[in-house]
């Protein structure tokens, strides 16, 4: 067994299960210079954490987050917390020495992605890595998506489509979460999902973002207050019960790329039937990938210079051992699944830590993405170019 890799997780919840759950397989499938533990589990309620620690295995739990920075026998420390408490964690572990993984957004704001970024950079110059869990970068299939646009597949990008498509709140009785609070998260679906959207796309296209027209709204203005959101703006009227959402239940934007390419992004929680469809279409001067992640195992493919092209689309099941990340797994044909991603996440970031390339996405690249969000969000303003359209009496 090689030397061991020691890992705070900080959060508990969707995200520190899917993380943990990485950091405890993905040597069992990849050969990796160290092998990950998971020593520490960090969570604001101690009564909370430490069931969570019981259930996912892990020795040792802290409400205290500096516990995990300041201990010798912690290498990484992995945020998988609600936006609003990333930068103080990250800032904080990489000024101690600590790799760190940050889920995605990076931040609530651009402000707060610089100073994460600028600790960084100064980190590195130490060997001391940052990484940010965008985690569809890792979808096989989208790899593979990105390898053919690398390769000029699809020769010159002109379309870029992408839609983050959930509907978890479609229900407007669905309670009060972090997740609807501004100060908590920073925005709604347009960071939750739609900064998925935003770096695959730019991952994918080999192109940036340099500007955008946008709109934000919100469906549902107050929902049920839980145990944990009773703080959150009760409005003390018959709507007691009820507290205000403070972000965007919907995002659309339209956005100019670097390299010419146009594009056109939708991200929502309200698509009442799709679970998670995470969608990304691009259409070239030669040809078009189209990967939908609710069936993350296949790509949508069309050569235009194919004789057969007249018969459209075809599917690449991306379960061949020559795909990206599959030969480390089954047998041709039998796939992966969303835990997957975060396994073949871990497997980049740790074989990478003691390289003068380290995985991707890091700090910087997940910066950019935050100022994507911001001209977004600016966009959609007081002082959006949002023109009405005008109906006369005839
Ligand atoms: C939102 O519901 C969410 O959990 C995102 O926060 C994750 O990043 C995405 O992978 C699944 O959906």
């Amino acid at each position: 067994m090689t030397q061991p890799l020691r890992v705070a997780v900080i959060g508990h919840a969707f995200m520190g299960a899917a993380h943990t759950h990485a950091w405890r397989t993905a040597s069992r499938f990849f050969d990796l210079p160290y092998t990950p533990e998971v020593t520490l589990l960090v969570g604001r309620d101690p009564e909370r954490t430490a069931a969570a620690a019981t259930r996912l295995n892990i020795a040792e739990t802290s409400t205290d987050f500096s516990q995990a920075v300041n201990r010798e026998d912690i290498d990484v420390v992995d945020i998988c917390t609600p936006g609003n408490t990333h930068a103080e964690i990250a800032v904080a572990a990489l000024e101690a020495g600590k790799h760190v993984l940050c889920e995605k957004p990076l931040a609530n704001t651009v402000a707060e992605a610089e100073q994460m970024t600028a600790a960084a950079e100064r980190a590195a110059h130490r060997g001391v890595h940052s990484f940010c869990g965008f985690s569809y970068r890792r979808a096989p299939a989208l790899a593979l998506a990105q390898q053919f646009v690398a390769e000029g597949r699809l020769g010159q990008i002109r379309h870029v489509r992408a839609q983050y498509l959930q509907d978890w709140l479609a229900d407007a009785d669905a309670p009060l979460t972090w997740r609807l609070d501004k100060d908590t998260a920073g925005s709604g679906a347009l960071g939750d999902i739609g900064a998925h959207s935003i770096d695959a796309a730019q991952w994918v296209a080999g192109q940036r973002i340099e500007g955008v027209s946008a709109m934000l709204h919100t469906f549902v203005p107050t929902r049920p207050l839980t145990g944990d959101t009773q703080g959150l703006g009760g409005t003390g009227s018959a709507e007691a019960a009820r507290g205000a959402v403070t972000v965007d239940d919907a995002a659309a934007f339209t956005a100019r790329f670097s390299g010419g390419a146009v594009g056109v992004f939708e991200a929502t929680r309200f698509a009442l039937g799709r679970r998670n469809a995470n969608r990304l279409e691009i259409n070239g001067s030669h040809g078009s990938v189209a990967f939908d992640f609710e069936r993350m195992n296949e790509l949508q493919y069309f050569d235009g210079r194919e004789e057969q092209a007249a018969q459209g689309f075809r599917t690449i099941q991306v379960t061949d051992a020559v795909h990206p990340y599959t030969d480390h797994w089954w047998p041709v044909g039998h796939g992966l699944g969303y835990g997957d991603l975060f396994v073949h996440q871990v497997a980049d970031v740790v074989a990478s830590l003691h390289s003068r390339h380290p995985a991707q996405p890091d700090f910087a690249e997940a910066l950019d993405v935050q100022r994507v969000l911001h001209a977004v969000e600016t966009s959609a303003g007081e002082n959006s170019r949002y023109t009405p359209v005008e109906r006369h009496q005839v």
